[in-house]
């Protein structure tokens, strides 16, 4: 699932009536030639002007024509009732799908570190950091491996949360046999949508609740920071077009599957989140499938873009769904308590940037706790970036957290 899009899987489906689309089928939309009306308890819904989706609910009738024009951004599916005051409780409260954490199969083991992960109260989703992306999962042409990212899946289950696939399409983290491939642009379609199908196909309806969405990354990171291209195995080979080939072998092995791009440095007005807008513009008139854009959200403590807010609308006003979905906020290490205090200031503006865009559906930190963040490794010197230290002790963050989705 890496081609930096994400996906949403709805959970059960089911069976549908003749001549009409099951609940959390497709029921209209450009190009769309099948049943327009939908099964009782349902609402044909317009999601955008490429689909239309059968909700519970039995709100206005069921459109009989293709709409041809955009409509407004996708609302999120109605949250439960809150029960405590963990951070996912407090996302649905506020009208959010949820807050939701990273983690990694590697961390399951750590007995105080499970007890927070396994609070739904907290985490009403989880994201595999790494057991889902392709050298995982296809190691070698044709043999799949899904053993690490079933045991995500199967503990998103188990907790009642929320499973967002990770990913198809990526520049990283690929086997060797895909990376220097040489393949020919028909092999390579051939491969990706090998890919994307089989990965899809298998997590299909993997989600605890059908009423809510599964999410995974279809396409991750096609850009530069210069709003460039990335030069990569895909794009050198097949050229812009490898985006709508993993979006739509996705659609097709799942239909209910929310297909997201993901991406980091497109948070902030420039050339690279305009270049993230041109692409899905551009996929919505060619009518490929896209739900979403996933804003990573890996961000400095002092430097969260300020017009981070502004970006979310422009994909919002495009009938696009938004979330934000690696966040963490790094800083020099050891934290300083000032830095602390920032980042507590950061962590709650990022957070009210998606309380103040109804399309922003919820949040994913990238891991909760610095004791397993990403961030030391690869950036030296900087760390302390999670709501939760080293020690699983909550920071000023999570404080931060707490005030934007109480405000
Ligand atoms: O958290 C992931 C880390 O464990 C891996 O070593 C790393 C390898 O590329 O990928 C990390 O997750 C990345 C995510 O998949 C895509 N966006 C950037 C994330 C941080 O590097």
């Amino acid at each position: 699932m890496q081609l930096s899009t994400t996906f949403t899987l709805l959970a059960a489906i089911i069976p549908f009536a003749l001549g009409q689309a099951a609940e959390w089928g497709q029921c209209g939309g450009i190009g769309w030639t099948g049943a327009t009306t939908c099964v009782a308890g349902t609402t044909c819904t317009v999601m955008n002007a490429y689909y239309s989706q059968c909700l519970p609910g039995s709100a206005a009738p069921a459109p009989t024509t293709t709409p041809t024009s955009p409509s407004s951004p996708a609302t999120p599916p109605s949250a439960p009732a809150p029960t405590s005051s963990g951070l996912n409780k407090l996302a649905k409260t506020a009208g959010k799908l949820y807050l939701g954490t990273a983690t990694d199969n590697n961390e399951l083991t750590d007995a105080a570190y499970t007890a927070i992960l396994d609070d739904n109260s907290q985490f009403g989703q989880i994201t595999p950091a790494n057991s889902m992306k392709w050298d995982a999962t296809e190691p070698t042409r044709g043999t799949f491996t899904f053993s690490g990212g079933d045991q995500i899946a199967n503990l998103a289950k188990t907790n009642g949360m929320l499973l967002r696939g990770h990913n198809c399409v990526w520049y990283n983290q690929l086997p060797s046999w895909v990376a220097n491939g040489q393949f020919t642009a028909a092999d390579l379609t051939t491969v990706i949508q090998t890919h994307c199908s089989t990965l899809v196909s298998h997590y299909k309806g993997q989600v605890y609740d059908k009423k809510t969405l599964g999410t995974s990354s279809t396409v991750s990171e096609p850009f530069n920071d210069d709003g460039t291209w990335r030069s990569d195995v895909f794009y050198n080979t097949l050229g812009t077009s490898y985006v709508p080939i993993a979006l739509k072998a996705a659609r097709a092995a799942d239909p209910n599957a929310k297909l997201y791009i993901n991406d980091y440095n497109i948070e902030q007005t420039g050339a690279k989140a305009t270049a993230m807008l041109n692409l899905v513009k551009q996929l919505i008139a060619d009518g490929v499938p896209i739900d979403g854009v996933g804003f990573q959200c890996h961000f400095i403590v002092g430097e969260v873009p300020g017009s981070f807010q502004t970006v979310l609308e422009q994909f919002t006003a495009l009938g696009l769904e938004v979330a934000i979905t690696e966040l963490d906020i790094r800083t020099t290490t050891p934290a300083s308590q000032s830095a602390l205090a920032q980042q507590e200031k950061d962590y709650q503006s990022v957070i009210q940037a998606c309380m103040n865009v109804k399309g922003c559906v919820g949040a994913t930190l990238w891991d909760f706790t610095d004791k397993y963040s990403w961030v030391p490794s690869t950036f030296s010197g900087q760390g302390a970036a999670c709501p939760w230290d080293q020690n699983l002790v909550k920071k000023p963050a999570y404080t931060g957290i707490v005030n934007a989705l109480s405000a």
